[in-house]
């Protein structure tokens, strides 16, 4: 044999005893499986489990905790491969992924078909590169689902009532010129701190979809009003490291991939299905719930237009442009 030769057999060998070893990747989430999202990443976690004879495994670790509660931290902590994959929000990676941003664009997206026409045509693509092009594999779209708001004062149904409340934000510094524009007084925390503050009155407010409202039964916090303003869409994206996924082979990656769509899919499907059996337990439980009329929809649209000026340069013009035709055209 030529040492050539030698080195050959020798990696292969190599190779092979390492596809043979049980992998198992850590999966992050925000919230955990009573959640429709932290049931996204169990479903994968499951169909990897049926379909791949044992060589990869997940295990879905929920409530932030490879970032110690810190959700605007988790795509850094997957770029860097601390976190092997994660069932994130594009809220939460909007910090690293400006891009990301075009979902929490006030009122852009006006129903589910419109969130399907961008997640699913030329402007999803262009999210998805965005994505990779900043070291992480996205693989399929999930959906946190519409955020609507609560408050503990009073209804609100234009924008004047918003002035003044103390409203809990999320991520990225977006959200805290949509609700400047409006005259409220947004404050930026995580998950883990925002359940505490509602319940000592740190702040009037927050804004989640009717999922996290009724699970994490934020009525029981004071949180007596609600408006369905579906002001934006909350996409959820599966992904995974990059060095990871190099030292895949095809098979296993295409494996990942075909799971993570049908898991979306499926929490897509579930998510949408449960929204109106939600509202109604929310109002069984003594929410006081306000529909806005076109007229006041029309005056939230008109109050938060300055945040277009800002960022729509920053998410790019194309992008938001793709995201508008395949909306128009759905
Ligand atoms: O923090 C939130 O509000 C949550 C759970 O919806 C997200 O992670 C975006």
């Amino acid at each position: 044999l030529t040492r050539a030769a030698v080195l050959l057999v020798g990696t292969a060998a190599l190779t092979a005893s390492l596809s043979a070893q049980a992998r198992e990747l850590s999966v992050s989430t925000v919230l955990p499986d009573a959640f429709p999202w932290g049931q996204a990443a169990e479903k994968w976690a499951e169909l990897i489990e049926e379909r791949s004879d044992g060589r990869l495994t997940l295990r879905v670790y929920p409530n932030s905790q490879l970032v110690s509660g810190d959700q605007t931290r988790e795509f850094s902590a997957m770029r860097s491969g601390l976190i092997d994959a994660a069932v994130g929000s594009t809220i939460n990676w909007s910090p690293q992924v400006p891009e990301l941003n075009l979902f929490s664009l006030p009122f852009l997206m006006p129903d589910e078909a419109a969130v399907d026409a961008v997640t699913g045509g030329e402007a999803g693509e262009m999210v998805f590169e965005a994505i990779e092009s900043r070291g992480v594999i996205p693989l399929a779209w999930g959906e946190n689902g519409f955020r609507q708001l609560s408050n503990s004062q009073g209804p609100v149904s234009e924008p004047e009532d918003l002035e003044g409340l103390k409203i809990r934000v999320v991520g990225s510094p977006l959200f805290q010129d949509t609700f400047s524009a409006l005259d409220a007084d947004p404050t930026q925390m995580s998950w883990a701190d925002a359940k505490p503050a509602l319940t000592t009155g740190a702040v009037d407010g927050q804004e989640n979809p009717l999922s996290v409202f009724d699970v994490a039964r934020i009525d029981q916090v004071g949180q007596e009003y609600l408006t369905l303003w579906n002001y934006m869409n909350d996409p959820l994206v599966f992904a995974v490291n990059q060095n990871v996924w190099q030292t895949l082979d095809e098979v296993d990656r295409e494996l990942l991939r075909e799971t993570a769509i049908e898991a979306g899919k499926w929490e897509i499907a579930m998510t949408r299905e449960q929204e109106s059996e939600r509202l109604a337990s929310i109002q069984a439980r003594g929410v006081t719930v306000t529909e806005l009329t076109d007229e006041q929809h029309q005056a939230f649209v008109e109050a938060t237009q300055s945040v277009y000026e800002k960022w729509v340069p920053r998410i790019g013009e194309d992008l938001v442009e793709a995201a508008r035709s395949a909306i128009d055209a759905r």
